[in-house]
């Protein structure tokens, strides 16, 4: 197989801006980027055409382990589609709820307030299904390995979460556990794993989420000067 060369061209669209209207931008961002919160009550309410596919296009700018970009997003809006995720994610929650997860794992859950009922995966008018792929096809039809796939698909995924956010949509981060039955929905192959669902839309009005002043970790906590 040929290897495809090595080309460097100039470092494209770079800006760099003055210390000041860094500080300023990084903190307007983090002004923006705070007032996201995960949302569990959602509007039936469709989102605008063209909107998903723009916040998907931004996800998939992503680094990943040799830009191999290991990642497919499987949209699903299909009314049917969403309340067979629905039956099928609560099955497993039931069982996750009844007794499968530790007692450990439901006790940091309680604040949360969550439960097996997953109303949304049917009310939000679009759930992605995040799937990992290990290996992937090139163009010649060959196989080639993916690296750091976990990773990888963590960074698109925040992406994601972000152009929703940036776009006004909020979002929910879902991960019924196991959930190889979405493989089948989304038509996807076995050897594709799927990493979470996310559920986007609009807030349905009065949606409520838990107290959270507080609750994110001080700087001095999630980092460190070394
Ligand atoms: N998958 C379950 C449980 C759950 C787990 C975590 I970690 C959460 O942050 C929230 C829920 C559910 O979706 O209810």
């Amino acid at each position: 197989m040929a290897t495809t060369p090595f080309v460097l061209e100039p470092l494209p669209a770079y800006r760099e801006y003055t210390a000041d209207e860094a500080l300023t931008r990084a903190q307007a961002f983090h002004a923006d980027i705070a007032r996201r919160r995960t949302v569990r009550d959602f509007d039936t309410r469709p989102v605008p055409a063209g909107l998903v596919d723009a916040c998907l296009r931004a996800a998939g700018t992503a680094p990943s382990g040799a830009n191999l970009q290991p990642w497919h997003f499987a949209i699903i809006e299909d009314p049917a589609a969403r309340r067979r995720i629905r039956e099928l994610a609560e099955a497993e929650e039931r069982e996750f709820y009844g007794g499968r997860a530790p007692k450990a794992w439901l006790d940091v859950l309680a604040p949360l307030g969550t439960d097996a009922s997953k109303p949304f995966l049917e009310d939000a008018p679009v759930l992605i299904a995040v799937f990992a792929q290990k290996s992937g096809t090139r163009p010649d039809g060959t196989v080639v390995k993916h690296y750091y796939v976990p990773e990888s698909v963590g960074i698109a995924t925040g992406f994601l979460i972000a152009a929703f956010h940036h776009a006004g949509l909020v979002t929910l981060t879902h991960t019924p556990s196991p959930m190889g039955f979405l493989n089948e929905i989304c038509r996807r192959p076995a050897w594709e794993k799927p990493m979470l669902l996310l559920v986007a839309g609009y807030p349905k009005p009065g949606a409520r989420v838990p107290v959270h002043g507080g609750l994110k970790k001080p700087l001095a906590e999630i980092s460190s000067r070394v």
